[in-house]
């Protein structure tokens, strides 16, 4: 599938949500060296660009996704307003859950993120639940999951998976390869070294991709969506790009060789991008400035707005935990 497919105006939007993404990360790494700046531990998708921005490009505003704890990414690329987000993150009564999730339980209902889990494995099943509600309400919408390689070894993503493509349900699973759970290496948890190769089992299609080249990522997702769309069940995609930072920002990677990381770097899907639309004659290198300085500004508004939110009230705690008749609360009021 030729990266040519993608259209100049596509290609620009998609570098400047990769940037945008990579420049949030980048503020959080700084912002988790100064004491109290932030709530929890950070677990960044650094690196892992890509593939949010292709998968999601490739998705209608009312598709559903389903993320894990490495979750900016794919919300940024959903639309979440990195204001908010980074209000969630910093743990303000202006984020995106009142400050009650902090950054690793996340949902975004307004662009339908509809939730970041940290139980590894815990989305498959959530995913295939929004796509049988899809199914049975008989909308045209998908829902994506995106789960890491050590998810895929859980039971509960085994089930999800065959129950998926029993019922010919549309949900694209996205399994973002990084070469690493925890501090395990792909191959010491898991004998075959391309995941997609259990899709055969479960009756679907497993498509392998390069998930640092975002127009080789967006140009399968196109397909596969279409595909998720009209009634043919269930893919699989496995994009296989690396973990560039520790699992979390308390972790320095002692495990790690230092010259594999080093060979995926230089494969930056940001920079690549970067530099194949300067190659190519698509953009000036002030282009690429103006939309590094806009990215940064928006960046910068959004830990300010944060910083100068409240932090929510005792009393506030124990709101919007339950649903009600069916509603959310919070949509009830
Ligand atoms: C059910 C469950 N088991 C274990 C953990 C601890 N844990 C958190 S992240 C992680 C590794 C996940 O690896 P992977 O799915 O490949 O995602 P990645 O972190 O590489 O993006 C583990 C074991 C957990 N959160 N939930």
């Amino acid at each position: 599938m030729g990266s040519q497919q993608v259209e100049v105006g596509l290609k620009k939007a998609m570098y400047e949500e990769m940037a945008l993404i990579r420049r949030f990360e980048e503020k959080l790494i700084e912002l988790s060296q100064e004491k109290g700046k932030l709530v929890g531990m950070q677990i960044l998708a650094y690196g892992q660009e890509a593939v949010s921005v292709g998968i999601v490009k490739a998705l209608e505003p009312d598709d559903v996704i389903v993320s894990n704890h490495r979750s900016h990414g794919h919300l940024l690329a959903k639309g979440a307003d990195p204001k908010y987000l980074m209000a969630e993150i910093m743990g303000k009564a202006t984020g995106v859950n009142k400050g009650k999730s902090g950054t690793l339980h996340m949902s975004v209902p307004e662009v339908n993120a509809l939730m970041t889990t940290t139980i590894v494995g815990g989305g498959p099943p959530l995913a295939v639940g929004a796509a049988f509600a899809q199914q049975y309400r008989g909308t045209s919408n998908i829902t994506v999951v995106f789960f890491g390689d050590g998810a895929a070894a859980e039971g509960s993503v085994h089930e999800a998976m065959n129950l998926a493509a029993l019922w010919k349900l549309p949900v694209l699973f996205v399994c973002e390869n990084n070469c690493w759970a925890g501090a395990q290496s792909l191959s010491e948890h898991c004998c075959l070294m391309d995941i997609t190769r259990r899709a055969v089992g479960y009756g679907m299609p497993g498509e392998l991709v390069d998930g640092n080249d975002v127009e080789k990522v967006f140009t399968l997702a196109k397909e596969m969506v279409s595909r998720c769309r009209n009634s043919q069940g269930p893919v699989l995609i496995e994009a296989k790009t690396y973990r560039i930072r520790g699992h979390g920002e308390h972790d320095h990677q002692h495990y790690v060789d230092k010259k594999e990381l080093e060979a995926w770097a230089r494969l930056c899907p940001v920079r690549c991008l970067r530099e194949r639309m300067l190659a190519d004659g698509l953009v000036t290198e002030g282009e690429i400035q103006v939309m590094d300085r806009q990215i940064e500004a928006k960046v910068d508004e959004a830990v300010r707005f944060a910083s100068d939110s409240p932090y929510p009230l005792p009393e506030e705690a124990l709101q919007d935990l339950w649903v009600e008749d069916g509603i959310p609360q919070q949509v009830a009021q």
